[in-house]
């Protein structure tokens, strides 16, 4: 069993609801250490990474990539972080704080001698750049950095790029796309699981397929979890809510197939946001989804 180490990134730069920042708190505070502790994991918190707190008016600086110099000062010592513990041989879970943060944990995994899939369970695509998003929200990019597409800044943290190759990479619980993310998403030739889907074949189905599809000719899957996949009516407590989630249920069996395969070796839990939350409801989804991912059964 690998030693787990949690990392807090309590930013909320990559979006623009305040509150998410406060994500880490809120997941800690619904017990995440001692529910991992009682599987038999030994834990580490190792706190949290620094988020520098930019002038406001910073952000007018680059309205199609709002406070870019501060998501990659972020993103840039996560990656440092999370590839310490990955080269020590432990399982880091990465604590958001808004998606943004997925691009310097992938960046870590990427930095490995092995190659990683990643499963990314979320509403959104996360596929724009600054030349297509709606928004200038980072926490909307996350992917298409990763896979290459996007600010040199964001896309060039660790060095290299592109961090992950379309063929390992699988989304799933996709209900809110962009008409010009749609057209990366199909250029870039990932495979996305939409609700549709999920819904006409079971997550059963759908999570065996993406299963093999992230672990074909890799050493392992970097799962991203947006809590946003869930329906709100389960995870109310997040800050681009979509109805018509993935039900509490289809996210526990998501998170029990993937313990069974045994193929996770890092994980981001993102979006959470207690100040939308109804009694920290969405964090300790949170944390029993982490709970199934890390072999927890009732048998
Ligand atoms: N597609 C919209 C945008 O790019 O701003 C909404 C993105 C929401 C992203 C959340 C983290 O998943
Ligand atoms: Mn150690
Ligand atoms: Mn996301
Ligand atoms: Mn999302």
């Amino acid at each position: 069993m690998k030693e787990l180490h949690i990392i807090g990134v309590p930013s909320d730069l990559g979006q623009g609801r305040r509150g998410v920042d406060m994500g880490p708190s809120a997941i800690r505070y619904a017990g995440l250490s001692g529910r991992l502790e009682g599987l038999g994991y030994h834990v580490r918190d190792l706190g949290n990474i620094n988020v520098p707190t930019p002038e406001m008016t910073k952000a007018a600086d680059h309205k199609s990539l709002r406070y870019l110099p501060e998501v990659t000062k972020v993103c840039t010592d996560l990656f440092g972080m999370v590839n310490k513990v990955v080269k020590d041989g432990h399982l880091p879970i990465i604590l958001g704080g808004d998606h943004s943060i997925a691009i310097g944990s992938v960046a870590a995994m990427a930095n490995q001698d092995q190659t990683y899939g990643v499963i990314w369970f979320d509403a959104h695509g996360d596929m724009n750049t600054e030349e297509t998003t709606p928004t200038g929200n980072i926490h909307g990019m996350p992917l298409a950095v990763s896979l290459g597409y996007g600010h040199p800044d964001l896309v060039n943290i660790g060095g290299f790029q592109p961090k992950i190759k379309s063929g390992n990479v699988v989304l799933v619980g996709i209900r809110s796309i962009d008409e010009d993310e749609a057209k990366l998403m199909k250029q870039a030739g990932v495979k996305a699981y939409t609700m549709a889907e999920i819904d006409k074949r079971g997550m059963a189905a759908v999570m065996a397929e993406a299963i093999q599809i992230a672990t074909d000719g890799t050493d392992g899957v970097h799962l991203s979890l947006d809590l946003d996949a869930l329906d709100p009516t389960f995870a109310p407590g997040v800050g681009t809510p979509v109805n018509g989630g993935v039900t509490y249920r289809e996210g526990h069996l998501a998170m029990e197939m993937l313990a069974a395969s045994g193929a996770v070796v890092s994980v981001d839990v993102v979006e959470v946001n207690p100040i939308l939350d109804k009694q920290n409801q969405t964090a300790v989804m949170a944390v029993e989804l982490l709970q199934s991912l890390f072999g927890k059964t009732v048998m």
